[in-house]
């Protein structure tokens, strides 16, 4: 059924501008001219605009803006991700809807998202801003067969994935600030929150919570956040339909991830360095019982902050917040 109207879009899709006739159809799809008139029925409750003519056929001549389990899975090009999406208008969190969908054993690549988050979340319970509409609330149910201790490294990926989509969809500079920022222009315009069920040394599932201002103008960003966040319409000029952005996300990660199982961290860890927020600069470094300065160069094979301090000795750091020499508070 579902593969059916996947397969009814893709027809319509890639013949653009021109009709297909419901004999074509009915004969490419193997089903009668009054199942593809009812599949038609549903795309158009979804948002779709199909227009009939007689005896030439069919075109989309309207797609869907609106995100929807269905409107995100038709067209979505992927082999595992996003073959079982939960759709919310409004929800706390989706970290808890994925963390309880994984306990009730949700597949590697299902996907939670909502279009607004009432109690979103950031790393330390901070609150996450996650207006209605605007922007991206996710969060990734994986299942990877790596130890719990480079858990860490999904996050890192995660970050280029964002980069990368950011870099050639929206035509925009992002950088990625240790470990889980995306910049652009020094201002915050994505989040990563990477959680963890792991059992010694076997990770039973990650979720990995994605948060991207998108359509926010600068008068909705919120006040005290306002110094330091942006949308990426802010900084492209341009509105970004969050559908096609939520695909581009989720095809560009399935391949990133798939390229990470089989051939480990070393691309993620080049691609972050071409991303990497300040390589170079000195950077204060705070921990829960300490906080010093040192050069940040890049980050190592498995992951940590690089960092070298006035001894010239390199070190690794897994966990910490980090500002740069400059600034009063955190990004
Ligand atoms: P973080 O702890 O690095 O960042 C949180 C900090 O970022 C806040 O303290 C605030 O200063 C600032 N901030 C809050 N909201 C925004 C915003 N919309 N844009 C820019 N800056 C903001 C980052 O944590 C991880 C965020 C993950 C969010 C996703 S959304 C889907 C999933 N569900 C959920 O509840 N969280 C994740």
């Amino acid at each position: 059924m579902e593969s059916n109207r996947n397969k009814l879009i893709e027809l319509l899709s890639s013949s653009n501008d021109k009709y297909v006739s419901g004999q074509l159809l009915s004969e490419k799809l193997n089903i009668s001219r009054s199942a593809i008139w009812k599949h038609m029925r549903e795309l158009e409750k979804d948002g779709y605009t199909i227009e009939g003519v007689s005896r030439k056929g069919y075109r989309i001549i309207h797609f869907p803006d609106k995100v929807s389990e269905n409107t995100l899975q038709w067209g979505l090009h992927t082999s595992w991700i996003g073959k079982s999406i939960i759709h919310r208008e409004s929800t706390s969190t989706t970290q808890e809807i994925a963390h309880q969908a994984a306990r009730d054993g949700a597949a590697n690549g299902a996907v939670v998202i909502a279009d607004e988050q009432t109690k979103g979340k950031g790393r330390m319970n901070r609150q996450w801003h996650s207006s209605k509409g605007t922007g991206i609330w996710m969060s990734l149910i994986l299942r990877p067969d790596i130890p719990p201790n480079l858990a860490p490294q999904l996050t890192l990926l995660t970050a280029t994935v964002l980069a990368d989509v950011f870099a050639s969809y929206v035509n925009v500079q992002p950088k990625i600030k240790w470990p889980n920022d995306l910049l652009i222009h020094d201002k915050k315009t994505a989040g990563i929150l990477t959680e963890m069920q792991a059992e010694q040394d076997q990770i039973q599932y990650v979720v990995i919570g994605i948060g991207i201002n998108v359509n926010q103008e600068t008068d909705e960003i919120p006040d005290d956040i306002k110094h330091k966040a942006t949308s990426l319409a802010i900084e492209s000029g341009q509105n970004s339909n969050i559908k096609d952005l939520i695909q581009q996300i989720l095809m560009t990660f399935e391949r990133a991830y798939d390229t990470y199982m089989t051939n480990g961290f070393q691309t993620v860890k080049q691609k972050w360095e071409h991303y990497g927020y300040r390589i170079g600069e000195r950077l204060l470094i705070k921990t829960l019982r300490d906080e010093w300065y040192a050069k940040f160069i890049g980050i190592g094979e498995d992951g940590a902050l690089l960092i070298q301090g006035n001894n010239n000795r390199i070190e690794q750091i897994y966990s910490a917040e980090i500002e740069w020499f400059e600034e009063a508070g955190d990004v």
